[in-house]
């Protein structure tokens, strides 16, 4: 008994307080324990703060102590809870996304895990015997001499391990996850950065983008909607996997079914690549064929830019360009990006009626019916490009809106919640499809519809679980991020499904094709997917830089984000695959994310377009 209290009073104890709390932190951002180098990397780090704090003669060291070893769990709370969401810890140029999720509380209620609270329970045991060494060890050490050694020892090695000169893989492993180095590193890049501008030459841009984006040829369906108007439909948190399919002796999607039916060009391998900005990174990269960066949303980064996207190419062709969305015009900067996206109206919830609200804003119901009559006193051909609200996560409806029956065991999970808001989608979609005939509108109307991004993170609840049961195989990431393409013209006789495999990023060149337009300038990173055999997306949020899908494989890099250690499967059987061999398809994902970030940093299409009103005037 004695032992046992001398081994509980003596300060050692704080290693074992520091072993657990780290053991949990790893193994909630799902980095292996067993690599025993991220844990032994952080208890140095963590024990030579606290030496340093009760060695030092600071007058309030005790108070500093506490407020810094809170600050330390606070942002490891916080990557748990960023990683379980976006499969990615906090990085320093995402603070900005804090005023994002606490603008969704439902959302962020609903992504907390309990286990994250776990990170918490040491402060006390750990402040108790911070003091009782303080206490004992009165004498103390004169904070110039062997702290200020043991301070810059703690400076050199983190230096370093950041600037990993020897270019060591090891190393670009222990930046990329180890709770001190990762962050570390992440402000260190972010000051790189911001003093450092990299320059590409719009030669060498253009040279990259006809090397890994090349136009495939063909005029498959050139032209079959030319001079309709376009209805463009981005479907919040729409996952293919509902298309087509029943649940519970219901078929789920009624109204899209019959859509895909008749006179339409229906994508069934395509994916969402967007990066931090969700749903707004989805529109992005539909209207320019450009692919998102991860720091934060392009609306915000490029609002400035020149764009030469849709609702430009429309609007040259004398279309009058215009979004409705039922939420807040100023979320995700939209409002402040339209214009320079091409549009010339935005229609948000701040002008319409907030007749029935569900969850966020005004609900799809509501707002589709308040769309025919702004659509009915629009001169034509327009362009309306509508963003759905009403499937959000977490997927809250009324009891009169939810009208698929759920299985008992279903009922109150974000599963069987999602089922229910993508029945109501359908609903609101379906009811929008006949308004628009009895309003006359429909025969002379494209209507492309996509999904903006997941639903059912895999990640996140019971959903892998779930999901696993319902579709009879694993779920993973090549089914987390499919979500449904297609384009309806009505009356023109073709019904097609088109399985080349694309993202959102190949939407531009692929209704362009379809709607006969000519895109004059040539940072265009996706490809017509209509005449395309060759299919290829890489991914930005989610999963780690350099995840792809070419064709049928599947590739996710390591969780160090190194090549070495990845793993790749074929889709639709899982069946894993040496991706060792995939270092080509992996390079050529990097360097389309690059080059993208290259094109916007630079404002190319500005530069482009310019240059050819210099040649036309000549
Ligand atoms: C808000 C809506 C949702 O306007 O588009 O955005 P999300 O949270 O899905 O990115
Ligand atoms: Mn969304």
């Amino acid at each position: 008994m004695k032992q046992l209290k001398t081994v509980l009073q003596s300060p050692y104890m704080i290693l074992l307080f520091f072993t657990l709390k780290l053991m949990v932190y790893y193994h909630l951002i799902s980095v292996n324990v067993k690599d025993i180098i991220f844990v032994v990397v952080s208890i140095v780090a963590m024990g030579l703060i606290f030496i340093c704090f009760s060695r030092s003669r600071w007058k309030r060291k005790k108070g500093f102590f506490l407020i810094i070893y809170s600050l330390l769990s606070l942002l490891m709370f916080a990557d748990s809870m960023y990683y379980n969401y976006y499969n990615q810890t906090v990085s320093i140029k995402q603070l900005w996304q804090a005023a994002n999720v606490a603008a969704v509380p439902d959302s962020f209620v609903a992504t907390l895990i309990p286990a994250s609270f776990l990170l918490y329970l040491d402060i006390p045991f750990v402040y108790y015997y911070f003091k009782k060494l303080v206490k004992e060890e009165n004498r103390g050490w004169s904070f110039k001499k062997e702290i200020k050694y043991l301070v810059a020892g703690l400076c050199g090695i983190f230096a370093f391990l950041v600037i990993n000169p020897f270019g060591s893989v090891t190393i670009d492993k222990v930046n990329s996850v180890e709770f001190f180095t990762s962050h570390v590193n992440d402000i260190y890049n972010a000051i790189a950065d911001s003093i450092v501008v990299e320059e590409v030459s719009a030669d060498e841009v253009l040279d990259t983008v006809q090397e890994v984006a090349f136009q495939p040829k063909g005029t498959k369906y050139k032209g079959i909607g030319e001079g309709k108007n376009v209805i463009l439909l981005q479907v919040e948190a729409l996952q293919n996997f509902v298309i087509g399919a029943e649940y519970n002796g219901q078929v789920l999607t009624p109204n899209l079914n019959a859509l895909i039916k008749q006179d339409t060009l229906y994508y069934d391998r395509y994916y969402t690549n967007i990066g931090k900005g969700n749903t707004a990174d989805a529109e992005f990269s539909t209207l320019n064929s450009l692919y998102p960066v991860i720091d934060r949303e392009c609306y915000t980064l490029y609002e400035q830019n020149t764009f030469n996207g849709l609702p430009w190419l429309l609007r040259d062709k004398g279309y009058n360009a215009f979004v409705i969305h039922g939420y807040k015009g100023e979320f995700w900067n939209r409002e402040a990006a339209y214009p320079a996206q091409g549009f010339e109206d935005f229609y948000s919830m701040e002008d319409m009626e907030a007749d029935d609200i569900i969850g966020l804003g005004i609900s799809d119901k509501s707002m589709f019916k308040q769309t025919i009559d702004i659509l009915k006193e629009k001169k034509q051909p327009f362009f309306s490009f509508i963003i759905t609200l009403t499937s959000h996560h977490p997927f809250i409806l009324e009891e009169e809106d939810a009208s698929l029956q759920l299985k008992e065991e279903d009922i109150g999970t974000k599963f069987g919640s999602y089922l229910q808001t993508v029945r109501y989608a359908d609903e609101a979609l379906g009811q929008f499809i006949t308004d628009l005939k009895t309003a006359g509108l429909y025969e002379d109307t494209v209507i492309a519809l996509y999904g903006d991004h997941h639903g059912l993170n895999l990640n996140m609840d019971d959903n892998a679980v779930l999901m696993e049961k319902y579709l009879g195989r694993t779920y993973d990431y090549d089914e987390m991020l499919r979500v449904p393409m297609l384009i309806h013209v009505p009356g023109s006789g073709v019904t097609d499904t088109i399985s080349t495999t694309g993202g959102q990023v190949d939407f531009l060149p692929t209704i362009a094709n379809v709607m006969n337009l000519e895109i004059s300038q040539p940072y265009i990173l996706g490809q017509d997917l209509s005449n395309a055999k060759d299919g290829f997306v890489a991914f930005t949020a989610y999963l780690f830089e350099g995840s792809f899908i070419h064709n049928e494989v599947m590739f996710e890099i390591s969780r160090e984000g190194v090549f070495e250690g990845s793993r790749a499967w074929k889709i639709g059987t899982n069946e894993p695959i040496d991706a060792s061999m995939l270092e080509d398809e992996y390079k050529k994902a990097i360097t389309l994310k690059k080059t993208s970030e290259d094109i916007l940093n630079q404002n190319l299409i500005q530069e482009y377009l310019n240059m050819d009103t210099i040649k036309s005037e000549d």
